[in-house]
């Protein structure tokens, strides 16, 4: 059985949404990152960069969640949440990247030099010049879904759980986001599996 390793609130979400999303049974292993568990051998063992989402199939062992929300989509393809046909895939992979390398990777360089880096390791310079990065990256964002319902026209995707995921951490911290963005956030966060998955994950043991 699929086995993934995650925490509540963190980035094992999206993996818990497109396992929900597919409707595969699996397994949810807490690695309790307040704890350190994620820096300890065991879990170190599984994946050596000791850092979740981790997900485990078979003799597969997968990290990066951009990359497992795909790989999920392309195990189950009944649930078609990565289109089949080379001009859509292009554009699938696209914004998956942009949404990965382009907008969510200045939101946590601005996390990092705002909190999460050792003091001394901080500068608020970095932090400013993030948010301002985000905030071009998130106008590309929204004129692209002024007339879309997801980043691929009609077609809802993993790249949108990646990208919701995203504007949902921006929001919670208090970035402003775009009426476009917040509709956009706000309707997909309606999906009953993504409530399926924050529920299968506040009651791991
Ligand atoms: N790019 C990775 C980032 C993974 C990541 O940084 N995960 C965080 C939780 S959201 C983590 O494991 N943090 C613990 C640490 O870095 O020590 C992904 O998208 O999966």
């Amino acid at each position: 059985m699929i086995k993934l390793y995650g925490y509540p609130q963190t980035r094992s979400a999206r993996v818990a949404w497109a396992l929900e999303e597919v409707g595969v049974e699996y397994e949810y292993s807490l690695v309790n990152i307040q704890l350190g568990e994620h820096k300890k051998p065991a879990f170190l063992a599984i994946n050596p960069f000791g850092k979740i989402p981790t997900l485990v199939d078979g003799e597969q062992i997968i990290s990066e969640s951009a990359a497992i929300c795909t790989y999920i989509a392309e195990k189950f393809p009944a649930a078609k949440l990565i289109p089949t046909e080379a001009k859509a895939r292009a554009e699938y992979f696209q914004w998956l990247f942009f949404v990965v390398a382009e907008l969510e990777v200045h939101l946590w360089t601005a996390a990092k030099h705002d909190r999460f880096l050792p003091e001394d390791k901080r500068i608020p310079a970095v932090a400013k010049t993030s948010y301002w990065e985000f905030e071009k990256a998130a106008a590309v964002l929204s004129a692209h879904l002024k007339n879309r319902e997801h980043l691929l026209g009609n077609q809802f995707s993993a790249a949108d759980i990646i990208c919701v995921s995203v504007l949902q951490w921006a929001h919670h911290v208090k970035v402003p986001l775009d009426d476009i963005l917040l509709n956009y956030m706000n309707k997909l966060s309606e999906r009953p599996a993504l409530a399926r998955a924050r529920k299968r994950e506040t009651l791991a043991p």
